[in-house]
């Protein structure tokens, strides 16, 4: 039978702001596993800590949630144990960026066939609004009332300057571009990253949905040439959003495992064999 959208209902009330990106993030997040018919015991989300990371309990998917910018090295150990899952990583620009980022870059580096959405809110914003790395210069914010003093990452360059197979710009509230990049995302063999720029009408209100509409731009096609990808990025004036940039070439991870190669099971059923109760006694 074919997955709808509301299988991944669950009956938990979101508790987000009025006008919160994370609403529409959500609805595009469920529209494209359902139109990929992953039903949602076949999908596994680990979640971050932050409001993104309080959507755990508003899918009903396999999730866990982990450390605040842990969430990347848990779908990376979700989809090594069971490769029969769908796995994601779902984070804030905080986490990722913060106590994340070695996380991020390894994930890139390493190619697990996982893909990771990245919803920038440009702050830190369930710890009331603080400066992220990809808050623009000089920017006032809660505890710095003098500006942000440093230079913003942006996420494509960083993620394009480590060779990412997979790079895409989503917008949170233009949820069927965005379900279509998930789905991509998710259909892509490697580790796919999808920066999601995501309203937060409450410690982001510069960042208006006419803010958005006077420098939004859709690219039609991934670009095949990561030099070209790479000339795209820049935020300051026009943003790209789409497939920016995909090399399906890239071995994944796994594949790459030599121990692996003659296998066709999964390390969470081979585990199975061994009784790990005394490792366990310490537990009594
Ligand atoms: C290990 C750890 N460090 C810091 C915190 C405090 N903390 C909780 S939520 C949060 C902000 C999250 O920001 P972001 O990842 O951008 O997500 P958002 O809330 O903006 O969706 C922080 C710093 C924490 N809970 N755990
Ligand atoms: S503070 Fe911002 S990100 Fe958090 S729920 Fe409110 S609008 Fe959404």
């Amino acid at each position: 039978m074919a997955v709808s959208i509301s299988d991944y209902n669950s009956k938990v009330v979101p508790t987000w702001c009025a006008g919160c990106g994370n609403f529409t993030i959500h609805t595009a997040l469920k529209k494209a596993l359902s139109e990929l018919n992953i039903k949602p015991n076949e999908a596994f989300i680990a979640f971050d800590i932050g409001c993104n990371g309080n959507g755990m309990d508003k899918i009903k998917v396999n999730g866990f949630k982990g450390l605040h910018g842990r969430s990347i090295p848990l779908a990376i150990g979700s989809h090594l144990a069971n490769r029969r899952l769908t796995v994601l990583a779902d984070i804030g620009d905080g986490g990722t960026l913060h106590e994340g980022l070695d996380h991020l870059i390894h994930a890139i580096r390493s190619n697990y066939d996982i893909t990771i959405l990245i919803h920038n809110n440009e702050n830190f914003a369930l710890t009331t609004g603080q400066a992220t790395a990809t808050t623009d210069k000089g920017k006032k914010m809660y505890g710095l009332p003098g500006g942000r003093p440093e230079g913003e990452i942006n996420i494509g360059k960083l993620v394009l300057n480590e060779n990412a197979s997979f790079f895409a710009r989503g917008y949170s509230a233009d949820p069927l571009q965005l379900s279509e990049i998930i789905k991509a995302g998710i259909n892509h063999k490697g580790c796919s990253v999808i920066e999601i720029l995501q309203i937060c009408p409450t410690y982001n209100k510069a960042q208006s949905p006419q803010w958005f509409a006077q420098r939004l731009e859709k690219l039609e096609n991934p670009l095949d040439s990561i030099e070209e990808a790479r000339k795209v990025l820049d935020m300051s004036e026009k943003i790209k959003t789409g497939i920016i940039y995909q090399n399906q070439s890239v071995p994944i991870f796994y594949d790459r495992l030599e121990n692996r190669k003659e296998r066709d099971t999964e390390l969470v059923d081979e585990v199975k064999q061994y009784d790990i109760s005394k490792l366990l006694d310490y537990l009594d």
